[in-house]
């Protein structure tokens, strides 16, 4: 009687377990972390938290921006990554709004664009549901370097991995990776050299794209020199852009400008404000606005450098307009 009652359990736990599956019932969601940052934000980690995770059809994924580094989670399903740019007809370059704003709905089956546009701040997330047994990829648009995969089982395949399994291993990974970050930061210093125009300080602004490195600072936080010397700042990081800007007596510019439209999102536009170098070679004291324009990777067509000799005394803060919430400022004190 005992054991004829336990077949009975059993098959109707069989059958539930089948009606189940049979429903569709919501898959689990699994959680990936988006970047990773030192306290001050200069060590930024251009990464995913688990790199790889393994989920099975029907689950979906939360992707949760853990630094203050702008980030994407972009499945293009083999494309082309999208440019970042679109210069338009009256001069002005439009920031696209398929990398800005989550496109391709909420569930990916491999195929198409899937994009959160971009995560900005610590804490904001975008959940995308994976119908599609597959190996995918994803990436950063604005970090290429920054990539993940996603291997989807078919449903009802156990999992290799548990959600606590990878939080053990991704917790170990971020704390290899920003002490390397630290190692990098306390190792980048401007260095100095004598020219037939005087004293040269250059200023590198690095990275480490093989540990998915970048720093966010201009080597030497603050920088003393001499009246007459020059500081010449150098992109040495293959993946990023940067500026040198100093505002003189105005704000600091913002790098997208917003023009809103009757209905939809608004149009993003970079700010020609940035883009254009202004101020000339050298910088003659407080008030006047010096800006570098967009110096690129060490990749053509550049500018990959700048330069400004400075020739008052005076204590002269400057920063990068496109990582201004990462903290990216130097200050030059020059005296006589
Ligand atoms: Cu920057």
């Amino acid at each position: 009687m005992a054991r004829a009652g336990a077949i009975l359990i059993c098959v109707a736990l069989g059958i539930s377990v089948f009606v189940g599956l049979g429903n569709a019932a919501p898959g689990r969601t699994w959680h990936v972390a988006v970047g990773a940052d030192s306290a001050d934000h200069a060590v930024q980690v251009l990464d995913y938290y688990p790199r790889t995770i393994t989920v099975d059809a029907g689950d979906s994924i939360t992707f949760t921006m853990a630094a203050v580094s702008d980030h994407t989670v972009t499945f293009l399903s083999g494309a082309q990554p999208l440019p970042l740019d679109e210069p338009q007809k009256d001069g002005r370059v439009r920031f696209p709004s398929n990398v800005a704003f989550p496109q391709g709905g909420r569930t990916y089956n491999g195929s198409g664009l899937a994009n959160s546009g971009l995560l900005s701040g610590l804490g904001k997330s975008w959940t995308l549901t994976f119908t599609k047994p597959g190996r995918y990829t994803y990436q950063c648009l604005l970090h290429p370097a920054q990539v993940g995969t996603v291997v989807v089982q078919p449903a009802g395949t156990p999992y290799p991995m548990t959600q606590a399994q990878y939080d053990h291993l991704a917790a170990q990974a971020r704390t290899q990776a920003l002490a390397a970050g630290a190692k990098l930061r306390a190792a980048t210093r401007a260095t100095v050299s004598e020219s037939a125009n005087g004293t040269v300080y250059t200023a590198p602004m690095v990275g480490d794209p093989a540990r998915r490195l970048a720093l966010y600072r201009f080597g030497t936080d603050t920088l003393r020199i001499k009246v007459g010397s020059t500081v010449k700042w150098v992109m040495t990081d293959p993946d990023e852009i940067h500026t040198i800007t100093f505002a003189g007596s105005g704000a600091l510019p913002d790098f997208i400008v917003a023009a809103p439209q009757a209905q939809g999102p608004p149009n993003l536009y970079y700010n020609p404000k940035v883009l254009a170098p202004a101020g000339g070679a050298s910088h003659a004291g407080i008030g006047a606005y010096y800006n570098s324009g967009i110096l690129y990777p060490v990749n053509p067509p550049g500018p990959t450098s700048y330069s400004l000799k400075f020739t008052k005394a005076g204590t002269f803060t400057y920063w990068c307009v496109v990582h201004v919430p990462e903290g990216m400022r130097g200050t030059i004190v020059v005296t006589q």
